[in-house]
């Protein structure tokens, strides 16, 4: 996935601010935060969305809930709340697509998103 800009963010080619990783998953702040806490957690491997997740690869995605909550705790927001994210396709706002969940949280979240 030589074009894919998170796969980029993996391999060191393009740099983040990283919050945590693993052989299995990286996490880092959103470029473009939009809310106190954004941080994005993200598979190695290459899966492009939900659509894509299958027998094979799902373990992945209890491995980043996991993670998500020590992260969530890291920041201090695990016991205020906070959201986690995927947006799956065109008209849900995927624009990355290299499935990646958004860990929100550090203010008051609004319900239901636009
Ligand atoms: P979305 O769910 O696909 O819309 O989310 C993509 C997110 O990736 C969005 O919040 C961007 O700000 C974020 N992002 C980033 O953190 N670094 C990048 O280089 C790019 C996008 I491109």
């Amino acid at each position: 996935m030589n074009e894919c800009i998170f796969c980029k963010i993996i391999n060191g080619e393009i740099p983040c601010e990283k919050v945590y990783e693993d052989d299995k998953i990286l996490a880092f702040n959103d470029i473009n935060p939009e809310a106190p806490v954004h941080v994005l957690i993200i598979p190695k491997e290459h899966i492009s969305m939900i659509n894509d997740i299958n027998e094979e690869n799902v373990q992945v995605v209890s491995h980043i809930f996991l993670k998500a909550k020590e992260i969530a705790a890291k920041f201090g927001i695990d016991e205020s709340g906070y959201r986690i994210v995927t947006n799956c396709g065109i008209e849900a706002g995927q624009t990355v697509f290299h499935i990646h969940y958004h860990l929100l949280g550090g203010r008051e979240l609004q319900w239901p998103p636009g």
